[in-house]
């Protein structure tokens, strides 16, 4: 199995957990996000070790540990959703940071039920933010009639209840999507039609900075692959043209982390595709894992993300996540 950045494995604690979820049920126009997480891991070991604002080689005296995949065989859609639930939980507590490679984007929802025994979420998700890149809403109520499908993603985070969802990069959504961002006040777009504008976009995407940099409490970042321009990822299951810049991400990235009042608690980067005839799409994908784990390490160092499950979970029982099979 390939470790992330070629790193060898991580020994004893693990500070950062690398999971792969290689989940394809809903994806509807594309194929090969299963394949997705190994090609991230497999390029990953061309990402340089060096980051400039970490001033350090990674692992920068963490242990870094790169699981083995999620292999879930269960015969129906519900069941895969509870079983990676079952494989997310060990690294939700509190005591690592879990960063996510997918796969589509319909491995949010487990995420959201492992987030929930986070101790910064104290299994009320109303207290999480969710910062989503991407290209669409992910805000269908179903898609040729899977509820869980791909396209409804966030709706369904916010079904679990999330607090707040922050999103960036969207081009493409349903006249119904467009409705429920307009119409739900947990929802706050910032729309690639303003933030990419050659006149205003500068206007709004310092705003959207300033949003990140205004938030308080636990946050899961998403990344959607497509949120990037559809040219710097051709091979994810949705390339959509007029999106982000690599260096739009990697600034989104870089001031969530430092955000003074959030502690990121968990990322995922998802919808990698594997592009044979160039490293790109996968290559794309994992300088951004790669930018994430730099920017936890960043924050660590700085003192703005602290192992909390020790303290907080000798006070409470162990939390029971809701099934996603048993409530149908
Ligand atoms: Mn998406």
């Amino acid at each position: 199995m390939p470790t992330f950045l070629g790193l060898e494995q991580g020994i004893g604690n693990v500070d950062v957990a690398i999971l792969s979820l290689p989940y394809e049920l809903t994806t509807s126009y594309g194929q090969g996000t299963a394949q997705g997480p190994r090609a991230c891991l497999e390029a990953s070991a061309q990402v340089e070790l060096y980051d400039a604002q970490l001033g350090d080689d990674l692992p920068a005296g963490l242990s870094i540990h790169t699981i083995q995949p999620w292999s879930g065989e269960e015969p129906t859609l519900l069941q895969q959703l509870d079983s990676m639930v079952g494989y997310l939980l060990p690294w939700f507590k509190g005591d690592c940071f879990p960063l996510c490679l997918g796969g589509e984007h319909g491995i949010l929802p487990p995420i959201m039920e492992a987030a929930r025994q986070h101790p910064l979420v104290e299994e009320d998700l109303s207290n999480l933010t969710v910062v989503q890149i991407d290209a669409h809403g992910d805000l269908r109520e179903e898609l040729d009639g899977e509820k869980y499908s791909h396209a409804c993603a966030a709706a369904r985070a916010l079904d679990a209840g999330v607090g707040r969802l922050l999103q960036v990069g969207i081009r493409a959504f349903s006249r119904e999507e467009h409705q429920r961002m307009i119409g739900d006040e947990r929802i706050t777009t910032f729309f690639a039609k303003d933030t990419q504008s050659p006149c205003h976009g500068g206007h709004h995407w310092t705003q959207w900075l300033e949003t990140l940099s205004s938030i308080e409490g636990p946050v899961h970042l998403t990344i959607d692959i497509d949120g990037l321009d559809g040219a710097l990822v051709p091979a994810t299951g949705t390339p959509v043209p007029g999106g982000l810049t690599y260096w739009q991400v990697h600034e989104t990235i870089q001031t969530l982390f430092n955000a003074p009042n959030a502690v990121v608690v968990s990322a995922d980067v998802n919808e990698i595709g594997v592009q044979n005839d160039s490293p790109l799409t996968q290559f794309t994908a994992a300088m951004l894992a790669t930018n994430v784990v730099a920017s936890h390490a960043h924050a660590r160092s700085k003192g703005l993300w602290k192992a909390t499950a020790e303290s907080l979970h000798a006070k409470r029982p162990e939390v029971v996540h809701r099934s996603f099979s048993d409530n149908q």
